[in-house]
């Protein structure tokens, strides 16, 4: 069942009077799987074209059964013959939608003329209309450039679009400037050992852990308040569910605060601000999870305990009097624990001791700092510090983390010539999507996850 010419034209959406006498497309309009509904509302019986992928086939009494699958949904086409199509192929449409309870979504195409524009090869190595839980997720990522077909898993990359979009959006409405900063550095950010080296010329570089110190650069610029979206990299050797070698981190920077409170307090804006741009945006692919966000209410509800209060709730919440730091299985107590005391799947926890933070930290007191975590459905989603500002003291603490000011003239310069107070955070993109889906793994919020193994496609 073809059409012998005119794709090129109706394509195109140009509309020249067709050559062609015999074309059945002239008068059928190019829509969206998503408009049918609101199509049959208005124009019944109008013929409408649609292009997209064949799902799912299937023959029965004389009919062919195709799902056909575009960018905005699925829909269910009927032709009158048995035919030589293959799942996968890219497709061209022409008929008229009627309603059907038969049909999943209750409408349905019957079909006037159908064109293959690319015949997808028999011998597929994955199912994309398998059910996405069904498979593992080593088949999942070993078969990535087939597998982001299935809707599910292509949905967690709308969910996460929205989340970038309103994490920008928000701190542009407060005032913050959007920042690109190198991800080719001299030295680490984060003070610890693990760096990717680069071979640049004929020096070595490295790939950023974190915007940490240009953005601390551009708040003290006189920018005041950066935000930035951007890959970072860890070349830590986990192979963890937690875990990615690249990662997407959205940075936040901000002059003129005394305390992390401040942060933690602007962070739950843009926790509610993303989560509610989720619900209004994202409910078919929220729904594809069986996921759901927070309300407003239940972010503002959640606790802030100090490292120490965290720690006594995690022992007299397990029992175990062997916790001695926030590892894994204490984020997950934690939030367990919040929700059942504050109806609140997150928990932020500040007044971290020194010896956890990196040397940028802004002390409070002798061992602890101004910093905090954030916490969400089990998981570790942010961490975030006021940061020391001020030169004389930045100097005399860098011995205690094994560092010499001589090996820093970049902080020393920053701090040098007038720095305001300032602070800010990193939430892990990945992590926050993971969670928000109830996703098992941060790999599956990564399109093109780097693990150790992984470097492909
Ligand atoms: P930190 O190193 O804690 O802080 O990272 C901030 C957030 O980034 C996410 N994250 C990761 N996500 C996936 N895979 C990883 N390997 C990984 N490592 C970290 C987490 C984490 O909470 N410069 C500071 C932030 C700041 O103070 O502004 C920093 O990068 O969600």
């Amino acid at each position: 069942m073809t059409i012998d010419i005119c794709a090129s034209v109706h394509l195109s959406g140009a509309l020249p009077p067709c050559p062609n006498e015999r074309c059945t497309l002239l008068s059928a309009m190019r829509v969206l799987i998503r408009d049918l509904a609101k199509i049959l509302r208005e124009k019944p019986e109008e013929p409408v074209e649609l292009e997209g992928w064949v799902h799912r086939i299937r023959e029965l009494g004389g009919l062919s059964f195709i799902i056909l699958r575009d960018r905005s949904g699925m829909v269910q086409a009927v032709a009158t013959e048995k035919l030589d199509l293959t799942l996968e192929s890219v497709i061209s449409i022409s008929g008229i939608p009627v309603r059907t309870e038969k049909a999943p979504g209750g409408i349905e195409i019957q079909v006037r003329t159908l064109t293959c524009i690319s015949r997808a090869a028999q011998d597929m190595p994955y199912r994309v209309n398998a059910a996405f839980g069904r498979m593992g997720l080593e088949t999942v990522l070993d078969n990535r450039i087939l597998s982001l077909r299935n809707p599910a898993l292509q949905a967690v990359f709308k969910v996460q679009a929205t989340i970038i979009e309103a994490f920008s959006a928000y701190l542009r409405s407060q005032d913050f400037t959007e920042i690109r900063t190198s991800k080719l550095v001299a030295n680490g950010t984060e003070g610890g050992t693990a760096l990717f080296a680069v071979e640049y010329f004929n020096k070595k570089l490295y790939l950023a852990q974190s915007p940490q110190f240009y953005k601390q650069v551009m708040v003290a610029s006189g920018m005041e308040r950066v935000f930035e979206v951007a890959q970072v990299y860890r070349a830590e050797k986990h192979d963890t569910p937690r875990h990615l070698n690249e990662y997407v981190s959205l940075d936040v920077e901000m002059a003129f605060i005394e305390s992390e409170l401040e942060l933690i307090a602007l962070e739950k804006a843009l926790l509610i601000h993303i989560f509610s741009e989720l619900a209004r945006k994202n409910s078919p692919e929220l729904a594809l999870h069986q996921a759901a966000v927070p309300d407003a209410a239940a972010v503002e509800r959640s606790p802030t305990l100090s490292y120490e209060e965290a720690l006594r709730i995690a022992i007299k919440e397990s029992g175990n009097a062997r916790l001695f730091d926030i590892n894994p299985e204490v984020e997950r107590l934690l939030c367990v624990w919040s929700m059942r005391e504050y109806q609140s799947p997150l928990v932020f926890i500040n007044a971290f001791p020194r010896r956890h933070r990196p040397f940028y930290t802004y002390p409070l007191g002798d061992t602890l700092t101004m910093s905090f975590d954030t916490l969400f459905r089990g998981l570790e989603i942010t961490s975030g510090s006021r940061r020391q500002h001020d030169y004389q003291a930045f100097v005399e603490a860098l011995p205690r983390f094994g560092l010499k000011a001589q090996d820093m003239p970049g902080y020393l310069t920053l701090l040098q010539y007038g720095c305001p107070p300032h602070g800010g955070f990193a939430l892990g993109c990945e992590r926050l999507t993971q969670k928000i889906l109830g996703l098992t793994s941060v790999k599956e919020a990564s399109l093109f996850p780097r693990d150790r193994k992984r470097i492909s496609p």
